[in-house]
């Protein structure tokens, strides 16, 4: 093999997308639309990003099927029909892998190859990108579009070698599933995805152990499939449907709530709760009035409502009590909703073991043991424990800025970036919904949408206008995280142990993330930004006579 065979030329791109969930998806038909030429790298062996790794039994989104969609595209939105109200895992993948071969993405798409090391090269203003398959890439832009809760975290918990069991965490479940019928299951974990898979691990399991730490406030997802009605309706005003949302504060086109829970008596506060707990619509709950997340008195109205429910569902007293969430406020961990939880710990074969009382610790040969002595026989554990959540796709890579300042480090005391889409010293970076943005306090994909369009519209900008490098500005960077700090802080968010915080990861900066006052509002600032030519970001132009993008000789399609 000659030494070229062992280091072949990397491929020399416009762009280069890392991740082909949602946001990857939508940003390669973007930029290919301008005549961009641009390439996915994607560590699975499919498209779907987190609908691809979350497997797990039970796995269904909490915003409407027909909301938590694309809709960049009439066409596409004209000819998917959702089956339920809210999809589960395998309709959700198979609508991002429709989108795939609908908008004929999969040629640009490397399957299977992880993104080990991006380094950004002064002299040439491009990104070298390297990749564990040993292919590399060369690129004017990097645009990381690896989700917020992609990187997933297994607690270090001793002993967890010495388990002879199986091992499974809801974020890396078996493609081609795995049968636990008869088995003695433990579950550590009661987040959003321990609340979906526990009934249905009960289901098949002969035993189930829940080992949980922080009870969670859960809903009722009352999932149902769609009606012949809901569905025509659902094509027929998706134009003022999808308007609404994008001009909401969540993403959603909820109506904007017009008192405070402190103003009105308790039986018209009673009633709203009640309905959208009928409705299972956690994010409209937390929404029906103006103050539930500015004060922690009106927040307690929600929170005793929600506590009160678990007595009327559970019948164990004893166990309803450790079910029970307090000392935090509803909504600032992120609400739960599931389906038969917690009415699962009604079943004799369903164990709930309060670690918050008497921790784990560790693990055996056979299964799990608890700071007070307790043995508890597992045949197989399985971790729905998250995810080091927003920065750690982006921090568990070698990604190297200006003067070779690793990532990892320049966040080591928190993720400092302008706009959640960039981050200072990284020049022709962007992140798809990061840090700094509202991403995860929104419906999503109505986010990641908004980000793609205004990526496209920047890189389409500096295209034309011939700037070889953009940089966030030190000063609007500062500025910008102290904007999102302080506007944080004026919630009740700050005061759950959240992964919005950090507070998931041992020794992780506690700095709440994502930016709180609403998708309408973050979206005029952005479109402002744009506007007055990328205020806050410092643009070079080309020198004279330097070659230019690929894409500037090519016609938009
Ligand atoms: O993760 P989580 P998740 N010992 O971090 C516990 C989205 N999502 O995968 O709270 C014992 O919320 C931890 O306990 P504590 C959604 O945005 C959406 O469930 O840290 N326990 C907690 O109970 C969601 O918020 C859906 O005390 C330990 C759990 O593990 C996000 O993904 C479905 C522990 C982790 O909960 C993450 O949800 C699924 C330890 N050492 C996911 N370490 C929808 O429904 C952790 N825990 C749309």
């Amino acid at each position: 093999m000659s030494h070229q065979d062992q280091h072949p030329a990397p491929n020399k791109l416009d762009v280069v997308v890392v991740g082909a969930g949602f946001a990857g998806l939508y940003q390669l038909h973007r930029l290919r639309g301008q005549g961009f030429d641009v390439r996915i790298i994607e560590a699975g062996d499919g498209v779907g990003g987190t609908w691809y790794w979350n497997r797990y039994p039970g796995a269904r989104c909490d915003v409407r099927s027909v909301d938590y969609s694309y809709s960049f595209s009439p066409e596409l939105e004209a000819e998917w029909e959702w089956s339920e109200k809210y999809a589960a895992q395998p309709e959700i993948l198979r609508y991002l892998e429709h989108v795939a071969d609908r908008f004929d993405l999969r040629r640009d798409i490397d399957l299977g190859i992880r993104l080990t090391a991006a380094t950004f090269d002064e002299t040439s203003g491009r990104w070298m990108i390297e990749t564990d398959q040993g292919g590399r890439y060369d690129a004017q832009f990097l645009i990381m579009a690896t989700g917020n809760l992609s990187s997933s975290r297994i607690p270090d918990i001793p002993g967890l070698d010495d388990f002879h069991g199986a091992r499974l965490h809801t974020a890396q479940w078996p493609k081609e599933g795995i049968d636990l019928t008869g088995r003695r299951v433990g579950v550590i974990g009661t987040g959003s995805s321990g609340v979906q898979v526990i009934p249905e691990l009960a289901a098949q399991a002969d035993h189930v152990t829940v080992f949980q730490r922080t009870p969670a406030f859960a809903l009722p997802a009352n999932n149902r499939p769609l009606t012949g009605e809901e569905k025509r309706q659902a094509h027929e005003r998706a134009e003022w449907r999808r308007n609404a949302a994008r001009n909401s504060s969540f993403g959603i086109d909820l109506p904007a709530p017009q008192y405070k829970a402190l103003e009105v008596d308790d039986a018209e506060r009673r009633a709203t709760y009640e309905s959208y707990w009928d409705d299972g619509a956690a994010t409209a709950l937390m929404l029906s009035y103006r103050d539930l997340l500015y004060d922690r008195e009106a927040n307690e109205t929600v929170a005793e409502f929600l506590r009160d429910k678990i007595k009327t569902i559970v019948d164990d007293p004893e166990t309803a009590r450790a079910l029970t969430p307090h000392g935090f406020p509803f909504g600032a961990k992120r609400a739960c909703v599931g389906t038969n939880y917690p009415a699962i710990y009604n079943e004799p074969h369903v164990d709930l073991v309060d670690v918050g009382a008497d921790p784990i610790d560790r693990f055996t040969a056979t299964g799990l043991r608890t700071e007070s002595g307790t043995e508890h026989p597992l045949d197989a554990i399985v971790f729905a424990t998250g995810f080091d959540a927003m920065t750690g796709a982006l921090t568990s890579v070698d990604i190297r800025g200006r003067e070779g300042v690793l990532l990892r480090d320049k966040w080591s005391v928190g993720p400092h970036n302008f706009l959640g889409v960039s981050t200072s010293g990284f020049p022709n970076m962007f992140i798809v919904t990061g840090p700094g943005s509202p991403s995860v306090l929104s419906n999503v994909v109505v986010s990641i949408e908004q980000h793609v369009d205004w990526i496209t519209r920047c890189l389409t900008f500096l295209r034309d206008h011939r700037i070889a490098t953009i940089d966030a500005s030190a000063g609007s960077e500062a500025d910008w995280v102290r904007q999102v700090n302080e506007a944080a802080a004026r919630t009740l968010y700050p005061e759950g142990n959240s992964w919005y915080l950090g507070a998931n990861v041992p020794g992780k900066p506690r700095v709440f993330m994502p930016y709180v006052r609403g998708l309408n509002h973050y979206s005029r600032i952005c479109d402002e930004i744009a506007e007055r030519g990328y205020d806050g970001f410092v643009l070079a132009p080309r020198p004279e006579g330097a070659a230019s993008t690929k894409a500037s000789s090519k016609k938009p399609a």
